[in-house]
Parts: C-alpha cells; sequence; structure tokens
C-alpha cells in the first residue's frame, strides 16, 4: 500500500494481490438490495473480506433512493426486488446523472435466460444465479468496483485540472493565463469603442518579512484572505487576478484614471483595516499593500505596456512609503 497527498486531493495506491492498481479515495461501498438471508449472508460476508462496506436495502424503491443518494461503487439487485423488480432499478439507477457511472449485478434464484437478456438490456455489468455462482460474482464485483474507484480517480484529477486552467487554487482567483486573455479582451474592446480601461496592480507589504516569521503556510493564509477582501470590494465587472506569489492585478473596464485611483483606495483600505493574525509584528503595526495604477490608453496601447505602467507606479508606491495607490 502506497500513500501519496495530490494537489487538491489524499488518495492512497493499492495493489490488490495480483491485481491492478486501485486508485482509492475512500473504502468501497456495495449496496445489496432483496436478497433473502441464506444467499444474503455469505454474500455479505465475501464482500466484506474484499474489505468492502456494505449498504442494505430491501425494496425496489429503498435501492433506487440508496442508489442514488448513498453514492456505492457496486450495486448488487435481485431479479426480483419487491415492489419495482432488479432491472426496473438497473435501469433507473443508469438514467440517473449522480448514478448512471455505478455498476450493477443481477442475480436471480434460477438460470432464467430472458430476465438475463433483460438485465443486459437495461445495462447492467452481470449476471449471477446465487448460491451457485458466488465465486463468480465475487471476482466479478472486485473487478468492477476496481474500475469504478479508477474512473472516479481520473473524473476528479479531471475536473482539478479543468478548474485550474483558469483559477489560481489557493485564492480562488483568476489565474496569470487568465489575467492575459482577460486584459487583451478586455483592451481589444475598449480600443474599438474608444474607452477606457485601468488595471490595479497590488502587492503586499514587507511581505518577505511576515513569512519569515510567521511561517508560509501563514503567509498563505494571509494570501487566500486578501484575495477574498479584493473580490468583495471590486465591482461585478472589474476581473480580479493572482498574478504572481504575492502581487494581484485588478483589471477595471469602462475605468478612468480617477474612478480607477477611487477604486485602488478603496483596495488598499480593505486590506489595512483588516484584521489579519499576527500582523502586529508587521512595520506600522499592521498589514498592508501598495497599489499602482495605469489607464489605457493615457498611459499605455499595449497589455504588455498597460502592466509595465502600473508597475512603475507601484514601483513609486513603495518608493514613497507603500501602504498607498500611486497613478
Ligand atoms: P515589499 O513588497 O514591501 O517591497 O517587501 P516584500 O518583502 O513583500 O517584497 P519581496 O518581493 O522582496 O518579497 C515577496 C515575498 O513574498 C517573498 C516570499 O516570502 C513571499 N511570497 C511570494 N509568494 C508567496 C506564496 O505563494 N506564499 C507565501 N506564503 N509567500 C509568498
Ligand atoms: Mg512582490
Ligand atoms: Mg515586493
Ligand atoms: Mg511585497
Amino acid at each position: 500500500v502506497q500513500s501519496r497527498t495530490g494537489k487538491g486531493s489524499t488518495f492512497t495506491v493499492l495493489f490488490p494481490k495480483g491485481g491492478p492498481p486501485v486508485h482509492m479515495v475512500r473504502t468501497p461501498r456495495v449496496l445489496v438490495a432483496g436478497l433473502e438471508g441464506e444467499v444474503a449472508g455469505p454474500l455479505l460476508a465475501g464482500l466484506r473480506e474484499e474489505g468492502y462496506d456494505t449498504i442494505s436495502a430491501s425494496s425496489g424503491p429503498d435501492a433506487l433512493d440508496k442508489g442514488i443518494s448513498m453514492a456505492p461503487d457496486l450495486c448488487i439487485l435481485s431479479l426480483s426486488l419487491p415492489e419495482v423488480g432488479g432491472i426496473d432499478v438497473c435501469l433507473r439507477l443508469k438514467a440517473h446523472e449522480r448514478s448512471k457511472q455505478i455498476p450493477v449485478i443481477i442475480t436471480a434464484s434460477y438460470p432464467d435466460r430472458s430476465a438475463k437478456v433483460g438485465s443486459a438490456q437495461a445495462g447492467a455489468d452481470g449476471f449471477f444465479v446465487l448460491p451457485s455462482e458466488m465465486g463468480e460474482l465475487l471476482l466479478k464485483a472486485r473487478s468492477l468496483i476496481t474500475q469504478k474507484l479508477n474512473y472516479d480517480f481520473l473524473k476528479r484529477n479531471y475536473e482539478i485540472a479543468a478548474s485550474e486552467a483558469f483559477t489560481d487554487p489557493l485564492t480562488g482567483l483568476f489565474n496569470l493565463r487568465q489575467f492575459w486573455l482577460s486584459l487583451d479582451h478586455e483592451l481589444a474592446r475598449a480600443r474599438r469603442y474608444r474607452r477606457k480601461c485601468s488595471l490595479a496592480m497590488i502587492d503586499i507589504d514587507f511581505f518577505k518579512q511576515y513569512n519569515d516569521r510567521h511561517g508560509h503556510l501563514r503567509g498563505d493564509e494571509v494570501l487566500k484572505e486578501v484575495g477574498g477582501l479584493f473580490s468583495a470590494s471590486i465591482r461585478n465587472s472589474d476581473i480580479a487576478a493572482r498574478y504572481g506569489g504575492e502581487e494581484f492585478m485588478v483589471i477595471m473596464p469602462e475605468t478612468n484614471r480617477d474612478l480607477a485611483s477611487i477604486a485602488g483606495e478603496k483596495l488598499r483600505r480593505a486590506v489595512a483595516d483588516h484584521p489579519f493574525p499576527l500582523q502586529e509584528t508587521q512595520p506600522g503595526g499592521t498589514l498592508t499593500v501598495s497599489v499602482g495604477i495605469a489607464t489605457f490608453p493615457d498611459d499605455a496601447t499595449t497589455a504588455r505596456e498597460l502592466v509595465d505602467a502600473a508597475d512603475q507606479a507601484l514601483y513609486r508606491a513603495k518608493q514613497q512609503g507603500r501602504n498607498r495607490v500611486e497613478c
């Protein structure tokens, strides 16, 4: 058994005896529905011996409800489930958004060719006669669960990768790539309609000192809080991004220099007034930011030049004592 921490998720890579690697985020769960005592006992024991948790359901509606709400990794349904039969439950699970990826096995108490065909038509992943085919069923259950866990693992990683293509995972703000895309887009629009667009570049003051005193993890918490303050203080049409380590950008479409400097002042104040943990060790006793503002087309004609101009304004804000806004 191996363990490692992936970005945003903890998982264990498990190698069952002789089997392929299985990506596990938790103990697999198996829903067992409508099986009679003399078959259910050995089946549940066999599943638990494989290391799975089991959930029981007594009727078709109960199985459907638990199959959808409890996210099992496999459903084993009796053909003769009370009220709604196993094949119908299978059909409905496969049709529901939340349960359509869960494998289903149908069990019968005697060989029934038409039920076997019906199960396959309903999308079931296996059909077994119990108790005679118990061994085969358990082997099939193992391979279906392996596939399901690998599917979940890939899906989760895909979702993380897809969201991180646009946003910075720490602050939830847009990332650098999205910043450049947005700035190009907004400048193209401003150019076309002869409008103004301002950019604020924001850098935390003496942040190295905060990290050195309190550690990188506490520093990261500050970055997260600063990002939250920016999201809360900007207009809906403004775009906030994390530009680099402790540097942020706010794109303000339809905003001239005067309005941008008021907005920049609002951002500065939001940070200066916020009670960050352990900020009393910072120079001046409080955690602050400096803000540099540049405006299109007054200061620059391209995205790159606008960023340079905001960077120079930021540099002046630092030179003149920090915790201030420069245009
Ligand atoms: P000033 O900007 O006021 O001139 O001083 P500073 O100390 O903030 O400036 P500097 O650019 O020298 O240092 C930036 C520091 O920011 C370096 C590093 O300790 C910290 N930093 C950069 N990226 C991250 C990050 O992702 N997480 C944390 N916790 N700290 C970071
Ligand atoms: Mg910096
Ligand atoms: Mg700096
Ligand atoms: Mg700094």
